[in-house]
């Protein structure tokens, strides 16, 4: 992979509360519709473990362990999109951390009430998103393609 800004790659996850609800195909959907490349996805029930590491920066929120045994309760959907930019739209795409403040038109904002289950999980940083892609997929699990329409997406 180039370090071209057209290559930038997020993890996005539909955790177990949208796989329930049947919004897998929504969510990939907003991405593909905006333009990005589907670059990784697999159908995972996480372990606890695991996800300990994912959320390691919240280890001292008194919200921690509920978040960790509810991201444990179920498969989740978890991707990584590539694109300009896919990181910070991404987080656009997703809304605001509470969906009380997520705008309609926003993942959150459309489909979800409740901060525990906001539906979705998207890379705050270039940084913590090369982190994420290596802790949920191996290398040999991203592709590595050519999009034929790329020039109809990018000037
Ligand atoms: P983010 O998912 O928007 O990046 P983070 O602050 O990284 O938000 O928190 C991770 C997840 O933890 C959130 O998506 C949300 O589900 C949950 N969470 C965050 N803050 C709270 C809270 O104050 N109460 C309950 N759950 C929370
Ligand atoms: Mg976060």
């Amino acid at each position: 992979m180039s370090d071209s800004p057209k290559t930038e790659r997020t993890f996005i996850a539909v955790k177990p509360d949208g796989v329930q609800r049947g919004l897998v195909g929504d969510i990939i959907a907003r991405f593909e519709k905006r333009g990005y490349k589907l670059v990784a996805l697999k159908m995972e029930q996480a372990t606890e473990e695991h996800l300990k590491k994912h959320y390691a920066d919240l280890s001292a929120k008194p919200f921690f362990a509920g978040l960790v045994k509810f991201m444990s309760s179920g498969p989740l959907v978890a991707m990584v999109w590539e694109g300009l930019d896919v990181v910070k739209q991404g987080r656009a795409m997703l809304g605001e951390t509470n969906p009380l403040n997520s705008k309609p038109g926003s993942i959150r904002g459309d489909y979800s009430i409740d901060m525990g289950r906001n539906i979705c999980h998207g890379s705050d940083s270039v940084e913590s998103a090369k982190k994420e892609i290596q802790l949920w997929f191996k290398d040999s699990e991203v592709s590595n393609y050519q999009r034929a329409n790329d020039c109809w997406v990018y000037e």
